[in-house]
């Protein structure tokens, strides 16, 4: 009986009060960012280089890729369609590339914009370059707010001199993992 009685006590007395905030995956706001069957909502900006889909080699995580071959004298920017933003949010940007040779030829940037078509120039954000010669890297650029006043921002995947350049999964959205708190933890 005073177990039982004993065991009730403890049970009525202790609580444990414990909250977490679950991680959640960071929503992508670009479009075809994975190539997976064609080269969608990306356009080049010059027709004297070839883009081209690739399934013959391994993408950043998976074949096809988005394969992008510039002519001597010139290069080009592959620019994803207009991605309209909340500013208010806190957002994060990667992208993964192959280069063939010098890598300070090659930047994927995020272009800010004061309206909602991506118009009217506001910033150059963030500007990705760490991209090695002969593999594929992934640099990010992680939790930055946009410009006060951005409604719309694209990826500039820009492309400096006569390269061979694969590119493959570009992500661009709000920053989306919270770190699990503990908020509160009550023994008695
Ligand atoms: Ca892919």
């Amino acid at each position: 009986m005073s177990l039982v009685v004993g065991r009730t006590i403890f049970v009525a007395t202790t609580s444990l009060l414990c909250a977490y905030a679950a991680e959640v995956a960071a929503a992508n706001l670009v479009t075809n960012p994975e190539f997976d069957a064609n080269l969608d909502g990306w356009t080049n900006a010059n027709p004297a280089a070839t883009f081209t889909l690739d399934g013959n080699i391994a993408g950043c995580i998976a074949a096809p890729s988005a394969h992008v071959v510039t002519p001597p004298g010139s290069g080009t920017d592959i620019i994803s369609d207009c991605i309209v933003v909340d500013a208010s949010q806190r957002m994060d940007f990667s992208a993964c590339a192959l280069v063939s040779a010098a890598f300070t030829d090659v930047h994927a940037t995020l272009v800010a914009f004061s309206d909602s078509t991506c118009s009217s120039y506001l910033g150059t954000v963030e500007d990705l370059y760490t991209f090695g010669s002969g593999i594929w890297n992934e640099p990010s650029a992680p939790y930055f707010l946009l410009p006060a006043n951005t409604q719309s921002a694209h990826v500039d995947m820009h492309i400096g001199a006569a390269l061979d350049v694969h590119f493959d999964r570009i992500r661009f959205g709000p920053t989306g993992t919270t770190p699990v708190t503990l908020q509160a933890f009550d023994v008695e």
